[in-house]
């Protein structure tokens, strides 16, 4: 088995496909595509042939060639059901859907980086406004995140006791909110699970300082 995953040691997308893969025990071989230097390697044309979104994570395997960092989990879910990332009960499997399609379809795009230099390259938006974009649309995803989990019985993880892949969306997502120093006090169930899953070697292996290309 040949598995490759294109991935930056700061992309979120790519930092949910590393605890994905920790979590059901696989190694993949990691291809570093730096997204600042030289203007983006991930505009070159060896990566836009692999993906021409010209963004991280890919997964290759055995030929097949994924990205979309959700579709990628659910490959890995299908292909090695061992470990699930999803739970059995239907309306689990919903609700670990909609908590990580909340953050990686409405939160993480906002804050991503082609965005952002758009945001202050061609809209000429200063520093500080891009700070208070980054803050509010970080805040919002998660005081949604924060209401869902509120209005549940607690538990260990986004969704009952055992990680999911709504874990794997919602840790890097906070990481991120602490890198931009958004405030977390208001999110006390999400930083609870946060703390949870930072304790499972699976989530802090995955973390963007242990990465070899870390800076
Ligand atoms: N929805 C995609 C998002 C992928 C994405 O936005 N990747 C970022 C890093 S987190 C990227 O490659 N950015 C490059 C850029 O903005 O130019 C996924 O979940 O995989």
């Amino acid at each position: 088995m040949n598995r490759t995953l294109h991935t930056y040691f700061r992309s979120s997308a790519a930092y949910r496909v590393r605890i994905a893969l920790n979590l059901k025990g696989l190694t993949a071989q990691h291809v570093f595509v730096h997204l600042t230097r030289q203007g983006g390697e991930q505009f070159g044309e060896a990566f836009r042939a692999l993906n021409p979104q010209a963004l991280v994570p890919v997964l290759s395997e055995d030929g097949v060639q994924i990205s979309q960092s959700l579709a990628i989990m659910e490959y890995l879910d299908e292909a090695y059901p061992t470990v699930p990332l999803l739970p059995k009960a239907l309306a689990d499997r919903a609700l670990v859907r909609q908590l990580s399609l909340g953050i990686a379809c409405d939160v993480h795009p906002l804050n991503n980086l082609r965005v952002l230099k758009y945001l202050t390259t061609t809209l000429g938006a200063s520093e500080d406004a891009k700070s208070a974009w980054i803050h509010h649309w970080i805040a919002l995803g998660l005081q949604a995140v924060e209401a869902e989990l509120a209005r549940r019985p607690a538990s260990r993880f986004c969704v009952g006791d055992v990680p999911t892949m709504a874990d794997c969306c919602l840790v890097p997502q906070v990481f991120s909110a602490q890198r931009f120093n958004v405030d977390l006090s208001g999110f006390p169930c999400a930083m609870k699970v946060y703390a949870n899953c930072q304790a499972l070697d699976a989530f802090a292996d995955a973390q963007p300082s242990r990465q070899p290309d870390a800076e």
